[in-house]
């Protein structure tokens, strides 16, 4: 696997998820995925432009753009290697660039692919609906082809996900256009609700036997604001409710098993407000789990028996 940091902050609401690589690098990333037995090269950061306070809207934009033009190549060179590209953010916003590179492989390969975006919110604003203005609360519907974006927008990554090829999980807050947009492209939100409802391991099951009825390429797309604020404190956007130390997990631990996993992004965390690091350690756990760290040995299934 290959690890690369994009380290900016352009497209958030609050500065400090551009420090979120090397607090990832800090609490052990690599270590722990070495240790779990996997060939890890850090490939680094991206450069990013400035990192002053006072960026323009129309200077945030271009940062946000410009990275995710160099994530997509270099996630997309990953793949052809045949690793499997874990990206550190780095606000949402940049996966607009790391899936449009993960999507032209797939497209090479002639293979599907879904996107698990396991997030507090939808992530699928468009300028036109957007509350905020904030580029991390739009990756998804830029790469799921919504026509609201200008010229500016233009790039590989429009259009580069079918909408019905994405789960979002652990979403708690949606923005009222968002989620007619989202109910109009058929979207499945696994929201808090039905998890609450149903449980976390029956929710993965459905979601792990949809990936693998096409043999999809799985991108997971992870914001550090899924789970709850109480637990992981280093998120800009906090949200109460959100997903427990175990719901988060299990989800890892059956993406594992199932033997799906595609490529990662790791994004959102925020140093600047994390609390003693314990945000970054939850998040090195959970990829932890997610490459096979197990309590009791297991034996990897690729049909989950319900
Ligand atoms: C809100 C918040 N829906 C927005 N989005 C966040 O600004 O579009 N995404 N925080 O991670
Ligand atoms: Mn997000
Ligand atoms: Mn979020
Ligand atoms: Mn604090």
């Amino acid at each position: 696997m290959d690890l690369l940091g994009i380290p900016s902050d352009a497209g958030a609401s609050r500065r400090g998820c551009s420090m979120g690589p090397e607090a990832l690098r800090v609490a052990g990333l690599r270590e722990t995925l070495v240790s779990l037995g996997h060939d890890v090269a850090d490939l680094g950061d991206l450069r990013k432009e400035s990192g002053l306070n006072q960026l323009s809207v129309a200077a945030r934009q271009a940062e946000v753009l410009a990275l995710a033009a160099q994530s997509s190549e270099k996630g997309l060179a990953s793949l052809q290697r045949g690793r499997l590209p874990i990206f550190l953010g780095g606000d949402h916003s940049l996966s607009m660039g790391t899936i449009s590179g993960v999507a032209r492989h797939c497209a090479a390969a002639k293979r599907a692919l879904h996107v698990l975006w396991i997030d507090a919110h939808g992530d699928f604003n468009t300028p036109a609906t957007s509350p905020s203005g904030n580029l991390h609360g739009m990756p998804l519907a830029l790469l799921c082809n919504e026509p609201e974006f200008g010229e500016a927008f233009r790039g590989d990554w429009r259009g580069s996900v079918d909408p019905q090829n994405v789960t979002i999980l652990g979403a708690r807050s949606i923005d009222r256009a968002e989620r007619q947009l989202l109910e109009t492209r058929g979207v499945d939100v696994v929201d808090m609700r039905r998890i609450d409802e149903l449980g976390a391991a029956a929710l993965m099951r459905e979601i792990i036997e949809k990936v693998q009825a096409t043999d999809a390429h799985l991108h997971v797309s992870l914001d550090v604001d899924a789970i709850d604020p109480a637990i992981a404190p280093g998120a800009g956007t906090p949200v109460a409710g959100g997903l427990t130390y175990r719901e988060a997990h299990i989800a890892m631990e059956m993406l594992h098993d199932a033997q799906c996993l595609g490529s990662l992004d790791i994004v959102e965390l925020n140093l600047f407000l994390d609390h003693a690091g314990r945000s970054a350690e939850i998040l090195v756990d959970l990829t932890a789990s997610l490459f096979g760290r197990q309590i009791m040995p297991r034996q990897p299934t690729r049909r989950l028996i319900v």
